[in-house]
C-alpha cells in the first residue's frame, strides 16, 4: 500500500476550500496514532510517494489531465494507492486510469452527496466525478450514506462573488433525480446504514460483485456534522464515525480493491481537530481491514 498525497482544493462551486492542507495533516495524525491492538494485528508495510505537485490557479480541467497522467503510473505498480485529498474533483483523476485499464470498474462513495451534478460551463467540479466517470464508462456507482435533505454551505472564497457561486450551483444541480433512476447506479440511506451497519455494507459489497475492480472513496462530509465539521459543507443526519470504520474496514477486509481515498478534509476549518482524527481514524480502519484480508 502506498499514500499519494493530493494538496487541491479549487474545485469547489459551493462550499468552502480549505481541503488542500489534508494530506499534511492526515499524515502528522497517521504518525501519532497509537494502538491498543485489541483484536487487530499489526498493519501490513506503507510506502509514501509524498506529495503530488497538482497545479493550482490552472482550470480544473488541465488539473485533472495532468494529474491522471500521474495516477495512470501509480495504478500500473503493483501497489494499493491510497489516495489523501484534497477535494473530491480528485476522485475523477484517481478513477479514471482504471477505466482505461480494466474490462469492468465499480466505485462504493461514502458521501453526504451524490455528487453525480453536471460539469458548469464544461468544467469538472467537487460535485460531478461521478458523473464525469460514468461519461467515460464507470459500470457501477454505489452511494452510501445519502440524506433525505441537504442544507447547503455558502463558498467562503470571494474570489467569486456568493451571487454568481449560487447561480453556478443551480446550473450545476443536476440531473439527479433522472440520473439515480440509472440501472449503475444505488443508494444507500445515512437512516439505513443506522439501522444496520453490517447489513447495509453488505448491501454496498453485493452492488460491485459483478465488476472487476473496485475503487473506495471516502468524503468526509459522510459523517454527521457533530464529527464531520472540518469539511466543505459539513451536513447534519449523518454517519458516525464509529460506523464509517466499520464500514471502511469490513470492505477493505472483504474485498480486493483497486483505490481508495481520503477527500475534504479541512484542517483550517476544523474544530479541535475533530474531523482530522475521525479521518484519520478511518484509515486505520482501512489498514486493519486491509492487512486482515
Ligand atoms: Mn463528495
Amino acid at each position: 500500500m502506498v499514500l499519494v498525497g493530493e494538496p487541491y482544493d479549487r474545485g469547489h462551486i459551493g462550499g468552502r476550500p480549505g481541503s488542500r492542507d489534508g494530506p499534511a495533516a492526515l499524515r502528522s495524525k497517521l504518525s501519532a496514532i497509537f494502538s491498543y491492538s485489541y483484536g487487530v494485528g499489526p498493519a501490513s508495510s506503507i510506502g509514501d510517494l509524498g506529495d503530488i505537485d497538482v497545479e493550482r490557479g490552472k482550470t480544473n480541467q488541465t488539473m485533472l489531465s495532468q494529474l491522471q497522467e500521474i495516477t495512470a503510473k501509480v495504478h500500473k505498480k503493483d501497489t494499493l494507492p491510497v489516495f489523501l485529498g484534497g477535494d473530491h474533483t480528485l476522485c475523477y483523476a484517481n478513477v479514471a486510469p482504471l477505466i482505461d485499464q480494466h474490462d469492468s470498474v465499480g466505485i462504493i462513495n461514502l458521501d453526504t452527496h451524490c455528487d453525480l451534478g453536471n460539469p458548469v460551463d464544461s468544467e469538472s467540479h467537487t460535485g460531478s466525478p461521478f458523473y464525469d466517470l460514468l461519461q467515460i464508462g464507470l459500470d457501477q456507482y454505489t452511494h452510501v450514506g445519502a440524506r433525505p435533505t441537504n442544507v447547503g454551505t455558502p463558498k467562503t472564497d470571494t474570489s467569486i462573488a456568493q451571487e454568481e457561486s449560487s447561480e453556478r450551483r443551480t446550473a450545476g444541480h443536476y440531473d439527479h433525480c433522472t440520473i439515480i433512476e440509472q440501472e449503475a447506479i444505488d443508494i444507500i440511506m445515512a437512516e439505513e446504514v443506522g439501522k444496520d451497519v453490517a447489513a447495509a455494507t453488505q448491501k454496498a459489497l453485493e452492488t460491485v460483485s459483478d465488476v472487476d475492480q473496485v475503487y473506495l472513496s471516502f468524503d468526509i462530509d459522510v459523517l454527521d456534522n457533530s464529527t464531520g465539521y472540518g469539511t466543505s459543507s459539513p451536513t447534519p443526519g449523518g454517519l458516525l464515525s464509529r460506523e464509517a470504520d466499520e464500514i471502511v474496514r469490513t470492505i477493505a477486509q472483504e474485498r480486493e480493491l483497486a483505490g481508495f481515498g481520503v477527500y475534504e478534509v479541512a484542517p483550517m476549518i476544523d474544530h479541535e481537530e475533530i474531523t482530522v482524527k475521525a479521518a484519520t481514524n478511518t484509515l486505520i480502519s482501512f489498514l486493519n481491514g486491509y492487512s486482515n484480508r
